[in-house]
């Protein structure tokens, strides 16, 4: 059976909780104060079973100083009742409410002129006129209006009809974005523990859930779940949901929070959004300016920076603007909320969010923040993914980070991602989503860096892998280094060899006199064996003048780069050979002392010749390359 949400809306005393009483037995003022005072303070809620149609009502007060309650339960509604009494006609919270039901988007509703037993019929025929003006032009224009006494009950059975035709062609929720559950109480039921109600915008909550609430990230399991009072195993969107929690106190709760899957969302401080200003406000939305935004069950206060040039949002127009909130909220793309001036506090705007997680944008970027902007409001879902990950530059987004930042479940997301790359705008690198255009740049900078390298040292290999991340990739993700160089790599600009990176083109082929010093360094190295001699002792027993000290080193470098001498220490290198005819020792002396395969320092000393100076280091080393560890003052051949 479907299952939609009504809420009231209308001025004081018009008769909201009378009518919800009149459909449904409930008295939706539960508040001992709202008894007393015989008026709506906060939200109050009701069912009504149509046989095919099932209504969760969400009555609201009508007093001007709650309004703040009644956005908490306007904000997730799939009708609006606005109730308007015969005997007083449109008033100032008829108009209000009714503009927030407009800028929230409410896609359907109908009107109810309530209190017809005190009016005659000529009375009632200018009531009628009037909400047809109020309503001109608004998704309430062809809305049924119905006529009810909650005192004679005259027009109740046509209500009852009203609302089961409008229930039943309410759309079915949207699959796409993650369950949440924006909270509007909260509260501990003796024998339950902690129970938070709310009106479940999307997904589903079921027992035994892993959760978490927002601002905070506070975990929480589900206990149970209560849908229209009864247990349900799972409660699905649209639906007014109790959600019985474990792992938290009601205390630590309060409206405005968001109940969503562990790890799903991020809460955030600034927004950009579409903004509607009312024609009624009484002056333009400027920026610097303190309001209240009413984003889900949550009242923030936030500081406007209208991204228009000409600086502020005159009453009537639209526009985008900047909101700095004061505390954390959790806001998703298309979101709507509603504007209200500090103070006193009155409805002036209300606005879409087009990115959840901006960064703020000063003096120049402000055009470019527009652009961007203007492209979101009218993207589809690739071209929103692909607007997301370009701001995110070279530092890319993680599936993750996607997922806070749209609030889509997965399937939505992967497709989105998958038509983005096919347009070529979004590229994955490794599971690291960047924009093609950053992917290009980093590997345009990665290209040109080795190629200053190979101008500046024409003998050496290559430039150092890690030197390269570090100059070029500094800020990005090892997957986006890796993956770019793989780029370059397929498109034949870079050679990635072990621990280097070269151009293609280039080669270190030494010639002549430089090949002849390079070959009598190799023999120098290989004739000494473990007895590895300095640099300037290699040199010189190269026959290599000190004048040419450096150009000599260079060429000792191509040695090192080939693998042919390996370092041990900064400055003790040994020959490739030597260091493999001592690990086979090492390997036979460790063989014959099976099961222990363990050495100490006398005995390694012993079996290479070293001195004490150089069996330090050695050890070390093949420490270091895992020919041995380190067990107490001894170690094991592996
Ligand atoms: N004569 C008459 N009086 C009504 C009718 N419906 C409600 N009333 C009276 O109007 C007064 C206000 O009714 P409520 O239902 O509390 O009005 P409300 O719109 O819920 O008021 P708030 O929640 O405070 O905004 C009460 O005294 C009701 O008895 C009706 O159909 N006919
Ligand atoms: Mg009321």
């Amino acid at each position: 059976m479907p299952s939609i949400i009504v809420g009231t809306a209308g001025h004081i005393d018009h008769g909201k909780t009378t009518l919800v009483r009149a459909l449904t037995g409930v008295d939706a003022d539960r508040l001992p104060e709202e008894k007393r005072r015989g008026i709506t303070i906060d939200l109050g809620f009701a069912d009504l079973d149509l046989g095919d149609v099932r209504i969760g009502f969400v009555d609201v007060p009508g007093h001007e100083r709650f309004v703040k309650n009644m956005l908490a339960g306007a904000h997730g509604i799939d009708v609006v009742a606005l109730v308007v009494a015969a005997d007083e006609g449109v008033m100032p919270q008829t108009r209000e409410h009714f503009d927030i039901a407009r800028l929230l988007e409410v896609k359907n509703g109908l009107v109810v002129i309530t209190k017809i037993d005190a009016v005659d019929g000529e009375l009632l025929e200018l009531v009628r006129a009037e909400v047809e003006e109020l309503t001109a032009g608004s998704f309430l224009e062809a809305s049924p209006i119905v006529a009810v006494s909650a005192r004679n009950g005259a027009g109740l059975d046509e209500l009852r009809e009203t609302l089961r035709a409008v229930g039943r062609k309410v759309p079915e929720r949207s699959t796409r974005t993650i369950t949440r559950l924006p909270i509007d109480r909260a509260f501990t039921m003796r024998g339950f523990g902690v129970v938070v109600t709310g009106t479940l915008v999307a997904g589903e909550i079921a027992e035994a859930d892993e959760m978490e609430l927002l601002p905070g990230n506070h975990p929480v399991r589900v206990r149970g779940v209560q849908v229209h009072g009864a247990s349900v195993g799972r409660a699905r969107a649209g639906q007014r949901t109790a959600v019985n929690l474990a792992g938290v106190e009601a205390a630590t709760i309060e409206r405005g929070m968001v109940l969503a899957p562990v790890g799903s969302l991020q809460t955030t401080q600034i927004v950009d959004a579409q903004i509607e200003v009312l024609a009624s406000a009484p002056r333009p939305l400027r920026s610097r300016q303190r309001v209240r935004v009413h984003l889900g069950t949550a009242e923030v206060l936030a500081r406007v920076a209208v991204l228009e040039a000409a600086g502020e949002i005159a009453p009537g127009a639209g526009g985008l603007a900047q909101f700095r909130f004061e505390s954390p909220v959790v806001a998703l793309p298309n979101e709507r909320f509603i504007v209200r001036s500090y103070s006193p506090p009155h409805t002036i705007a209300g606005g879409r969010v087009l990115d959840a997680h901006a960064a703020k944008h000063r003096g120049r970027e402000r055009a470019e923040a527009r652009a961007r902007l203007a492209t979101l409001a009218g993207a589809d879902d690739a071209g929103r993914v692909a607007v997301y990950v370009a701001m995110s530059g070279e530092r890319g987004l993680r599936r993750a980070e996607l997922v806070a930042r749209t609030g889509w479940r997965a399937n939505v997301l992967d497709a989105a991602l998958i038509e983005a790359a096919k347009r070529g705008e979004v590229v994955n690198a490794g599971g690291v989503f960047i924009g093609r255009a950053a992917f290009e740049s980093l590997m345009k900078r990665a290209v040109a860096e080795v190629e200053a390298h190979h101008r500046r040292e024409p003998l050496a290999r290559g430039l150092a892998r890690e030197t390269l991340r570090e100059k070029v990739f500094a800020r990005v993700a090892p997957e986006v280094f890796r993956y770019t160089l793989e780029g370059a790599e397929t498109s034949g600009a870079l050679v990635a060899e072990r621990d280097i990176v070269r151009a293609a083109s280039h080669s270190a082929e030494l010639t002549g006199a430089d090949a002849q010093l390079r070959d009598k360094l190799e023999k120098v190295y290989r004739d000494a064996a473990l007895e590895a001699p300095t640099f300037d002792e290699a040199l010189a027993r190269a026959g290599g003048s000190s004048a040419n000290r450096e150009r000599g080193r260079k060429i000792l470098q191509t040695l090192i780069d080939a693998g042919t001498l390996l370092r041990v220490t900064n400055d003790l290198l040994f020959h490739r050979a030597a260091l493999e005819r001592l690990t086979k020792s090492l390997r036979e002396y460790a063989a014959q002392h099976e099961p222990e395969r363990l050495i100490d320092v006398a005995a390694f000393k012993d079996l290479s010749g070293v001195s004490r100076k150089y069996a330090i280091p050695l050890l070390e080393y093949f420490d270091r390359e895992r020919i041995t560890r380190r067990a107490g003052d001894r170690r094991l051949i592996l």
